[in-house]
């Protein structure tokens, strides 16, 4: 099958972060493919150690479920102070976003380095295998408390570098700009476009 026979059938986005999949609503707004959500509920094992590998685990794992394209990103915030962490446990942090954060700024109390950055993954597959990798990064400072009503996760405490503003007080096309998945976007996009325009077998 080639990608447009693959497209046909939809574009699955292998996540259960329903901000993760607003975003890439909007992202994928300008192409003309329905957009579809894994099974809910599932869960795949993240055994990588790095952002590049959790994605591409679960991009191949739901493509081969689903027997669709998948679109999968795994994303998180890598703190100075704290040797890096959370990094890819960044979900595993604490249960919910608000004990997240609250765990956060205990942990960087008394730290006068602020600095941290977000990074997402991106991966595309089909059930034949990877088709496009990516990632992209967001420099940025762990806030002293939350600021802002937008977003989800740890939008509320990241401020961006150069901007003043957290991602929570971003609207979501501020945020594509600066942010770590917008940019990791772009890089797919043209990718994305040189794969559907060259029509390929898969
Ligand atoms: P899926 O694996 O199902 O996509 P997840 O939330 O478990 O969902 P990750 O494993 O990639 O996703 O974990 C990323 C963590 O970092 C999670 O706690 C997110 O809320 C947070 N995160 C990722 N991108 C973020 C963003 O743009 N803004 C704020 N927090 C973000």
């Amino acid at each position: 099958m080639n990608i447009s026979e693959y497209l046909d059938k939809g574009l699955v986005i292998a996540s259960n972060n329903s901000g993760k999949v607003l975003e890439f609503r909007k992202y994928l707004a300008e192409f003309p493919v329905q957009i579809l959500l894994q099974e809910a509920g599932l869960e795949i094992e993240e055994t990588g150690k790095s952002f590049a590998e959790n994605s591409r685990i679960k991009s191949l794992a739901v493509s081969k479920l689903t027997n669709c394209l998948t679109l999968a990103d795994d994303s998180g915030l890598c703190v100075s102070a704290l040797g890096g962490a959370p990094g890819v446990l960044s979900a595993r942090y604490a249960p919910t976003d608000f004990e997240r954060i609250r765990r956060l700024l205990t942990e960087m109390k008394d730290s006068k380095d602020r600095s941290a950055f977000f990074s997402a993954a991106l991966c595309l597959s089909s059930p034949e295998g990877v088709l496009i990798e990516v990632e992209g990064r967001c420099n940025g400072a762990i806030t002293n408390s939350p600021r802002g009503q937008g977003g989800f996760g740890y939008d509320p405490v990241f401020e961006v570098e150069g901007t003043g503003l957290t991602f929570a007080e971003m609207t979501i096309e501020t945020k594509r700009k600066y942010g770590h998945r917008g940019k990791a976007f772009q890089l797919f996009k043209s990718k994305f476009e040189d794969h559907l325009s060259n029509g390929r077998s898969l």
